[in-house]
């Protein structure tokens, strides 16, 4: 039986925002494992914090007006959405795709309130984009688009305020058009205003490989919780971006390999392996703006699924890398079916509902939460706003060890908390109550705001 405080605000919240589904769905994936924590805590209804947590902070939502190459006027929406700034300056990235809505904003921004409590960093939580779609447009359009959305964005930023960076869509490319504007506009050297810069001007060392990485280093914890070895390992990974790309880099380097790749237009399956020049071949494919997946194919000559999904060949591990509702119900059961143990999320939401319910009903299967596994985009993100208000530059060993350290520490308090709260080895509600804890502490000790 629910906590009955958590049923009356879930009920309240339904009402409230009942045109945005995502969002819905993450704060009742969140508030549904903080049973014991608030049967523990009658102070948290006193103070309104579950109605005050899922409530953004602010919310800005602006008009982007840009010229296209053909000279035609193009407006598009932007958003910031600042959700919660109680440990830290609001921090989180920026997405440009056309299927960004409010909804989808209020999601990820809630989502990284959490995962970002979990890296253990001072950085609160946030997220932006716009509903422009970057497929097909000159590198013009994008560098306009780019001046035009932050020629509103910059009056609510700062090093100090908000430090957005990217999502998908928005890559260093991106960053770079957003920083010399958001300098232009300033007149000031403000680097710390921005992460995923390029090395050139203030970007971290590792930060293009730390969400892949950081998920393997995850992955690495959860096999030796399991007395299971990485080596020989197969990963069915979706999606063929910045993440999937530097998880296909560090399972070669511990001997394991991804053997699929998904885009819009379907997957391929390389049982032998996306290694070596077939992982950088995926930067090329990401940097021609086709979006297609099916390129590999073609020059790998490995099979190519048009309009399908990877969730159906047999792997070891399971890891989407894609977007949001990525595996449904039926993929849920493919994968079940595999006989493999392990689901580990690595996008943002990648499981509608009813699938991450049945994985998790499973007894034998270990499921892994993306806003733990993929936080070691966002930590890296914090790691280069201590190296630019120092002044100062990590190597590449540098920023790796503490990376790999964070997500060992992600990894051992999900796993604590979840104990704690005698749900044992679940990582996903571990890793919501561990990263609920440290914000419900903040808010509390800082009073009605
Ligand atoms: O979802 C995420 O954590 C990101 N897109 C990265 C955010 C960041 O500030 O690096």
């Amino acid at each position: 039986m629910m906590n009955a405080y958590i049923q009356r605000v879930l009920t309240e919240i339904k009402k409230k925002n009942i045109n945005e589904p995502e969002f819905l769905q993450t704060v009742e994936e969140v508030y549904s494992s903080l049973d014991m924590m608030v049967n523990k805590h009658p102070e948290y209804e006193k103070i309104g914090l579950l109605e005050r947590m899922a409530e953004p902070e602010r919310t800005i939502s602006f008009r982007v007006t840009w010229v296209d190459d053909a000279g035609r006027v193009q407006v598009n929406r932007g958003y910031r959405v600042q959700f919660n700034g109680a440990i830290g300056p609001y921090k989180g990235g920026i997405r440009f795709h056309p299927s960004v809505n409010l909804s989808i904003m209020k999601f990820l921004g809630f989502e990284q309130t959490f995962k970002n409590s979990l890296t253990s960093l001072p950085i609160g939580g946030a997220k932006g984009g716009s509903d422009f779609d970057p497929r097909g447009k000159s590198d013009g359009e994008v560098m306009r688009f780019c001046q035009a959305f932050m020629n509103e964005l910059y009056r609510h930023i700062g090093p100090d305020i908000d430090v957005p960076a990217g999502d998908i869509g928005v890559g260093t490319h991106e960053i770079g058009y957003l920083y010399g504007q958001y300098r232009r506009i300033r007149g000031a050297f403000e680097n710390g205003v921005l992460t995923g810069k390029g090395f050139s001007y203030g970007g971290s060392r590792i930060r293009p490989e730390a969400t892949g990485y950081g998920a393997v280093y995850y992955v690495s914890e959860i096999f030796e919780h399991e007395n299971d070895r990485m080596d020989g390992k197969t990963f069915a990974l979706s999606g063929f971006g910045n993440v999937a790309w530097g998880v296909a880099k560090k399972l070669e380097e511990l001997g394991a390999k991804a053997i699929t790749l998904s885009g819009p237009d379907g997957y391929i399956y390389d049982p032998a392996g996306v290694t070596g020049k077939k992982i950088e071949y995926m930067l090329e494919m990401r940097n021609s703006g086709r979006d297609k997946v099916k390129d590999y194919s073609d020059r790998f000559g490995c099979a190519f699924y048009p309009g399908e999904k990877p969730w159906g060949v047999k792997a070891d591990v399971y890891m989407p890398c894609a977007t949001q509702n990525d595996v449904n119900l039926l993929s849920a059961k493919k994968i079940m079916s595999s006989g493999s143990k392990y689901y580990i999320e690595v996008a943002n939401m990648p499981t509608t509902s009813d699938a991450l319910s049945l994985l998790l009903g499973q007894k034998n299967m270990i499921v892994a939460p993306s806003k733990a596994v993929n936080a070691g985009g966002v930590a890296t993100s914090a790691l280069e706003m201590s190296q630019n208000s120092m002044r100062l530059s990590w190597s590449e060993q540098e920023v790796d060890e503490k990376l790999h350290a964070i997500m060992k520490k992600i990894h051992d308090s999900s796993a604590m908390a979840a104990e704690a709260n005698g749900l044992g080895y679940n990582l996903v509600a571990g890793a919501n109550i561990a990263g609920f804890a440290k914000v419900a502490d903040a808010m509390i000790a800082q009073g009605l705001i």
